[in-house]
């Protein structure tokens, strides 16, 4: 529709605000309760401007055809700052005091003058919480606008936050009122990231020193891949702030990627290489260092052949690295035996996709799950592990979508959920099948859908008949009802939506998993057709599907072209002017039993903690101890590095520039904030110096050089390069040429089969390879905790810690009663190869029989625990079962 802002016409769309048609006009309108990403309040009263002939809150006014719009009416302006000096005459002067590009009031004061006040009112003496690390609470800043709340409650979906008190007194409070620390609060940011006046911010925040420079970049924790404005100031971090309006996170974030950047500055950072003498491991030069690596691989390539030299590169580290790496061991080793941390998570997706579907990705973005009606969310828990994504899934259900969740856990999501299907650990493809005949049963499948564009029916519905409810009732411990009630959400659904992780693919059967639930979709035909939100992977580092992306793996070549195809091969020697190592390489457990056997000698670790997070660590630590060489690049000394031979400084996502794909498929820049400390130098250059030490050279001066011959040599990639991503913004893969827009929704023509159908897959199913017996009568499940991340190097190395300072054991009452336990009781738990002791946490989240922990510390050592069982499809490790034993102690 057209409105007039002063004398000029602007056209803005349906539902369109007042101040929506100033702001298209580009004229400022000061606000203070608004927010874009929040529903209007209209409590303030600063945006008063004079529409349709009488003064209106700008914020709250619908804008109406041909409404002539006043900006500059002396009656609405002086209203307006009359309501502006009213708030501000009961705040202690400090608040004018902030600067103006950390406070809206003050930017607002300004636009109207206001210095000071002319009431002088009383002001508040409501004192101060300082109780949490991240979130400090100015309570005589607070003018009760109540954005804080609306973003607690609209956007992150916590609910933490009320306003408490009756009118002068009014402020915002936490929980039931205590310290902040102790309250729901899941430090997402977002209370402080809208709060106008100071009130609600952070250490560092505030601080009038100005900032020096504002560097846009991607997240380096979780494969959401949020972008972030890193603020820095003397060197280090200032303050992490999440962009407004960016495409995936929106102007979210979460406790990890908007506060747990301490660690850069961590006093522990390697800054210079070493090397081990005797025992120690001591400071050397880079060319000392270099130069021993180099002799080391060449010795040992050249007596025993490339095969004797392993890679793991880092999932943590940038496509352009990753893409080095994999070039530098095919090329300068002569080798395949490189993988990545994909093989212990979802290595299993990335095969089971590519069976069922075509390609190694989910199969939409994000945003379809704005229009999800039901949302199947099987194995994963976003709220601890993306919360990006957990509060927008919590968003679509509060309005109105059906969500069932399929997780032992009782999970946040799965309280919040219509069904919660509480399998057994490991009873996933029982599971799905049992839905998958309920959703035949009921006639809730496609036919047209099934006929045109699918395979296998006739196959899966055969043995369909072997899993009735009432069967896989008894398989998987879940009641016949609620499969019944779940088949008929997700079969009912106009827009049904599959979100997954680990839960599904951790497990001996982790490729059957994923197939099983594909199934579901291809059977309602909610993949590949307009207006269906598909299947979506929750990948989980920052870079993980791009490690993989890039060919970090022994079996495919970058742009998962096969190793074994001949012409893949040749188009990627081509490009390189080197022939390409045609026998498939090992993967990281194989790399381990290699070692054992004395087949391989050297194994070269990038950024992994193979020796803390790969399972049964008992026997990680005899590989390592039975390598004659091993190389490893860190931020920290790691538990892998503690067993280097020489350790190489690293440097993380704030201090390098490339890219990251995350897990929606998208290309994004990352860019350094921060210089290196020391001498540390970025993965990539680390490479490059190296093969030039072995007479090599890597090509690829630049990351944006890499990025270039990866899309040459990549068909799936050809579009792709840093200029574009800088000009663009984010770019979804496939995307085959500099014209391609990518593609975020996959498979709308024809799957990428090699029949161009999706395929159903009839795998039966097969119990856990870890069982509980007698002796080991529980099961263990292992997973994550909302403040740590992974091996917890970064995040123990941050506030995070107060947060969350210890591991414990989860386990229902029951269990505990059992037991004779309490809270806080140390459990000695056991398995079939280690013992390690937590204390007890009760809690309902877990069913009787099963137990769970997190494996972010290095003590105690979860991973001791864990099992050597791998999916049989992709040694994915079966992290998620594990038979113990529990003690009180
Ligand atoms: N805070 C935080 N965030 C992270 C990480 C972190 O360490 N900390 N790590 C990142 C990484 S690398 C990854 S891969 C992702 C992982 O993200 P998720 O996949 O969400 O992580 P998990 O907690 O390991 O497992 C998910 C759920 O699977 C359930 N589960 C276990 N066994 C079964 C089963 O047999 N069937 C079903 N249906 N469910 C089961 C668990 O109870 C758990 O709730 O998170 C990423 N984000
Ligand atoms: N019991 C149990 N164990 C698990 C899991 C589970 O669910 N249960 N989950 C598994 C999963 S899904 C994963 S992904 C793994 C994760 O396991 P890891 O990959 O070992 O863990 P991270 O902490 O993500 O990072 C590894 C190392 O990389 C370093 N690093 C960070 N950025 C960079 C960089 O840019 N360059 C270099 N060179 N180093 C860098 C960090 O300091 C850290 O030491 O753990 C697995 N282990
Ligand atoms: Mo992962």
């Amino acid at each position: 529709m057209r409105v007039l802002v002063g004398d000029t016409p602007v056209e803005v769309g349906e539902g369109a605000t007042v101040l929506d048609a100033a702001r298209a006009a580009g004229r400022y309108l000061p606000t203070l309760c608004q927010d874009d990403r929040l529903s209007p309040r209209g409590s303030c009263r600063v945006c008063l401007v004079r529409a349709a002939d009488r003064v209106v809150a700008a914020c709250t006014t619908p804008a109406t055809e041909d409404m002539a719009i006043q900006m500059d009416d002396p009656r609405a302006r002086e209203a307006a700052r009359g309501a502006l000096e009213l708030i501000v005459s009961e705040l202690p002067s400090r608040a004018l005091e902030i600067p103006a590009e950390r406070s809206e009031l003050v930017r607002v004061c300004t636009h109207f003058g206001v210095t000071d006040t002319r009431f002088h009112g009383a002001t508040h003496r409501r004192g101060v919480d300082h109780s949490h690390p991240y979130v400090k609470l100015d309570r005589d800043l607070c003018i009760a606008c109540g954005r804080c709340v609306a973003m607690c409650a609209e956007v992150q979906g916590t609910f933490a936050l009320e306003l408490a008190g009756r009118g002068f007194d009014t402020v915002v409070s936490a929980g039931t009122g205590g310290p902040w620390v102790d309250s729901p609060c899941v430090a997402c940011g977002g209370c402080v990231d809208t709060c106008p006046t100071g009130a609600l911010s952070e250490p560092g925040l505030l601080d009038p020193a100005p900032i020096a420079t504002t560097t846009t970049t991607t997240c380096g924790y979780c494969g959401i891949g949020c972008t972030l404005d890193v603020h820095v100031r003397d060197g280090q971090v200032a303050a992490i702030t999440p962009v407004h309006g960016a495409p995936v996170n929106r102007g979210h974030a979460c406790v990890k990627g908007r506060f747990a950047h301490a660690f850069a500055g961590s006093r522990e950072r390697l800054t210079a290489p070493l090397i081990r003498r005797g025992d120690a491991l001591e400071e050397a030069s880079w060319d000392e260092a270099l130069g021993l690596v180099a002799a080391r691989l060449t010795a040992i390539r050249d007596r025993h052949g490339g095969q004797a030299v392993a890679m793991i590169s880092s999932a943590r580290a940038t496509n352009e690295e990753n893409y080095l790496a994999q070039k530098f061991l095919r090329t300068v080793v002569g080798s395949n035996s490189i993988d990545n941390c994909s093989r212990l998570c979802h290595a299993p997706s990335a095969a089971g996709l590519t069976a069922s579907f075509g390609l190694a990705g989910g199969t939409n973005p994000l945003d379809d799950l704005d229009h999800a009606d039901c949302i199947l969310l099987a194995g994963a828990n976003p709220t601890e592990a993306h919360p990006v994504v957990g509060a927008r899934i919590t968003q679509r259900v509060l309005a109105g979508a059906r969500l069932v969740v399929v997780d032992p856990r009782r999970t946040t999501l799965a309280a919040l959920a219509d069904v919660h299907l509480r399998g057994r650990p490991g009873s996933n493809v029982a599971v799905f099948h049992g839905l998958a005949r309920l959703l035949l049963d009921g006639g809730y499948t496609d036919e047209e859908f099934l006929t045109r564009r699918a395979t296998g029916l006739a196959e899966l519905t055969e043995l369909l008949r072997d899993y009735p409810p009432e069967r896989v009732a008894e398989l998987a411990a879940v009641p016949a009802s609620d499969l019944a009630t779940a088949a008929r959400l997700y079969g009912q659904a106009e827009h049904p939506a599959i979100v997954y992780g680990l839960g599904i693919t951790e497990h001996a059967h982790g490729t059957d998993g994923v197939r099983t639930l594909a199934n579901l979709a291809i059977l309602r035909g909610a993949v590949g057709t307009p207006g269906c939100c598909g299947v979506l992977t929750l990948r989980g580092q920052n870079n993980v599907q791009g490690a993989s992306d890039m060919g970090a793996l022994p079996d495919l070549l970058p742009g998962y072209q096969p190793l074994a195809d001949p012409a893949a091969r040749q188009r990627v020697a081509r490009v390189w002017g080197q022939p390409v190592p045609e026998r498939p390489g090992l993967r990281i457990p194989q790399m381990f039993d290699a070692a054992i056997a004395g087949r391989l000698r050297a194994l070269y670790v990038i950024g992994e903690d193979i020796a803390q997070t790969d399972p049964d660590s008992g026997h990680v630590r005899a590989a390592l101890d039975a390598c004659e060489f091993v190389v490893c690049h860190d931020l920290f000394l790691s538990q892998t590095a503690a067993h280097a031979d020489v350790v190489l400084p690293a440097v993380s996502f704030l201090e390098k520039d490339g890219t990251f794909v995350n897990f929606d498929r998208r290309f994004q820049r990352v860019r350094p904030a921060l210089a290196p400390p020391g001498q540390a130098t970025s993965d990539f250059d680390i490479l490059r110096r190296l093969a030039h030490a072995m007479g090599a050279d890597l090509g690829c001066p630049t990351p944006a050089a890499a990025m270039a011959e990866c899309a040459a040599v990549a068909p799936l990639f050809a579009g792709i390069s840093h200029d574009r991503l800088d000009r663009e913004g984010p770019l979804h893969w496939p995307c085959r040429g500099p014209r391609d827009t990518g593609q975020a929704v996959l498979y709308l023509d024809r799957f990428a089969t090699a029949d161009g159908r999706a395929a159903l897959a009839a795998r039966p199913y097969l119990p856990p390879g870890e069982q509980p017996d007698t002796a080991f009568p529980y099961v263990l499940v292992t997973g994550r905790r909302l403040e740590h991340y992974n091996s917890g190097s970064m995040t123990r190395r941050t506030p995070n810690t107060t947060l969350l300072a210890e591991e414990t054991l989860d386990l229902s009452a029951a269990d505990a009663a059992a037991l004779g336990i309490d809270d806080g009781t140390p459990v000695a738990v056991t398995s079939r190869r280690a013992t390690v002791t937590l204390p007890a946490r009760i809690t309902d989240e877990l069913a009787p029989g099963e137990v769970f922990t997190a494996f972010h510390f290095p003590d105690p050592a979860t991973n001791s625990l864990t099992s050597a069982h791998t999916d049989t499809a992709t040694g994915c490790p079966e992290y998620k079962v594990t038979a113990v034993a529990l003690r009180p102690t």
